[in-house]
């Protein structure tokens, strides 16, 4: 029997959650495997370009999270079922990464000042995440069934936004949009 496919991350959702939700909604039988931060530094070596989430497949390494996620959803038909619906799907994805990075950006970016994160977390809020939930919302106003793109809604739209579940202020404006995801790992 081939071995299984192997996803390793940290233990939080992150740039792995989308890939999680996919395996999951693929129905996937997957190692689901999640590396303690106390064991980064040893565990570092053995990942490609040393960081994470990295897959394990057919006895061979792969890193980059939107290039894994893109692979197993178009192998497991859940990037849209014609080049179309394909194209629209990276643009979502587009649009998905180009919020996660604003994301995180005010927490992350050292070269930025304390004033400068705290006004490009308020950009954030009030100006990025309510114009992408907008063009989110026209994109499915012009759908006749209640996913983006055919039933591939959940990873990637998770992606983006499934690390707010836990801030109930975003999380409350994202639920308004309806656009809750069909599964929840935690
Ligand atoms: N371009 C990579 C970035 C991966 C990345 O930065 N991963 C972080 C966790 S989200 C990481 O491995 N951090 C630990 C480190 O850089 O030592 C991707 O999209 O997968």
């Amino acid at each position: 029997m081939a071995p299984k496919l192997t996803l390793v991350y940290f233990n939080i959702r992150g740039r792995a959650e989308c890939i999680r939700l996919l395996l999951h909604f693929a129905d996937v039988d997957f190692v689901d495997r999640r590396i303690d931060f106390s064991d980064w530094t040893q565990e570092r070596q053995y990942a490609p370009n040393h960081t994470l989430p990295y897959i394990e497949y057919q006895g061979k390494k792969f890193g980059e999270a939107l290039p894994i996620a893109r692979f197993l959803a178009r192998k497991y038909r859940l990037l849209g079922s014609d080049e179309v619906e394909q194209l629209e799907s990276e643009i979502i994805i587009n649009h998905v990464e180009a919020l996660r990075n604003a994301a995180f950006r005010f927490k992350s970016d050292s070269l930025l000042t304390p004033q400068q994160k705290k006004h490009l977390e308020k950009e954030f809020i009030e100006k990025k995440l309510p114009d992408f939930l907008q063009k989110m919302e026209e994109i499915l106003a012009s759908k006749t069934q209640q996913f983006l793109i055919g039933n591939s809604l959940p990873f990637l739209f998770q992606f983006g936004l499934g690390e707010y579940k836990d801030d109930p202020n975003i999380y409350t404006r994202i639920r308004k949009y309806n656009f809750e995801v069909a599964y929840d790992l935690w």
